[in-house]
């Protein structure tokens, strides 16, 4: 028996790379009784039939799975928003690294098509994630702006890229490793008729050591299940001026003596970002009351 890492399903098949070399596999048939599924990034357990076919027996413990897209054992998720075509969705963005907080994934904010925007713009954009204390990073696929310090990022990672359609995931792995040659598309055609360049959910080697998952967009994400008391949790700014609120129950909402409102008005927490907060909190609660 082998031990190997699933990185893609296709066909009916699953591709297990162990030792260096790519097995073509099937499940055994209990796993399709038990409608047990698996991801790319889980480790399986092969038994080899030929030199290049064999049997999935079994899977180890997963330490994450990631919902969009859906990986497991993922050590990042770098979530990608152009600055500029499509315009950035910032509540999708937030949702995104709730999600990737929730999962006990580093999220890294990546930011794409530097080229097509000014500094200010760059600045500007950027600055309230940077004070929230995340990791962004600013690239372009066409001028190679930032591609040396996502490789980096990725080198030796299992790492998942994930944002909306037409961000420009997969020219940006292009661009980090020219050989991928992957499908891109035009996003005018995305935006009128929805339609997504890529389409498989897949684990690609780098050169350079690491696996990274191309997906394909999605522009909308539903909240993992959390109470209204934990979301400020995955607002790193937020919660870190809470201490000092009048009450330990305070929501930074209509509550009184409240620091979060304090460090607003001073400008020290990103007035949008609190915002999109507000939006969250309201969409948690609107939850919790159907439960
Ligand atoms: N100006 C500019 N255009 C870019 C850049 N990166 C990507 N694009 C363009 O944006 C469009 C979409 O890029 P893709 O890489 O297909 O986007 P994607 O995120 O993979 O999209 P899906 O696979 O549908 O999820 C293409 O027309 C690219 O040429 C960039 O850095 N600058
Ligand atoms: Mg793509
Ligand atoms: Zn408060």
């Amino acid at each position: 028996m082998k031990e190997g890492i699933l990185l893609k399903r296709y066909g009916g098949f699953y591709f297990v790379k162990s030792e260096g070399l790519l097995w073509e596999c099937t499940l055994r048939g209990k796993f399709r009784k038990l409608k047990q599924d698996f991801f790319p990034g889980d480790k399986v357990l092969v038994s080899v039939l030929d030199d290049h076919k064999g049997v999935i027996e079994g899977v180890l413990p997963r330490i994450n799975l990631l919902r969009r897209p859906p990986v497991a054992n993922v050590e990042q998720v770098l979530v990608v928003f152009a600055f500029f075509a499509p315009d950035p969705d910032f509540l999708l963005l937030d949702r995104l690294l709730i999600m990737a907080q929730h999962e006990k994934v580093h999220p890294v904010i990546c930011f794409t098509k530097a080229d097509t925007v000014d500094q200010k713009i760059i600045s500007k954009t950027i600055k309230g994630y940077q004070n929230a204390g995340y990791q962004t990073v600013v690239t372009s696929s066409k001028t190679g702006l930032g591609i040396e310090k996502v490789r980096y990022l990725l080198k030796n990672r299992i790492s998942v890229f994930a944002g909306p359609s037409g961000a420009g995931k997969s020219s940006l792995l292009n661009a980090l490793q020219p050989g991928l040659s992957l499908k891109t598309g035009d996003v005018s055609e995305k935006i009128g008729r929805g339609r997504h360049t890529t389409r498989h959910v897949e684990l690609l080697e780098l050169e350079f050591a690491g696996l990274v998952a191309d997906t394909p967009g999605f522009s909308n994400l539903d909240l993992p299940d959390i109470t209204r008391e934990e979301l400020q949790h995955y607002f790193p700014e937020i919660v870190k001026r809470a201490d000092c609120c009048r009450f330990t129950s305070c929501l930074h909402n209509q509550e009184p003596d409240c620091s979060v409102k304090e460090a607003l008005v001073a400008n020290e927490i990103d007035y949008e970002r609190y915002q999109r907060y507000l939006i969250l909190l309201q969409e948690v609660m609107g939850k919790e009351r159907r439960y």
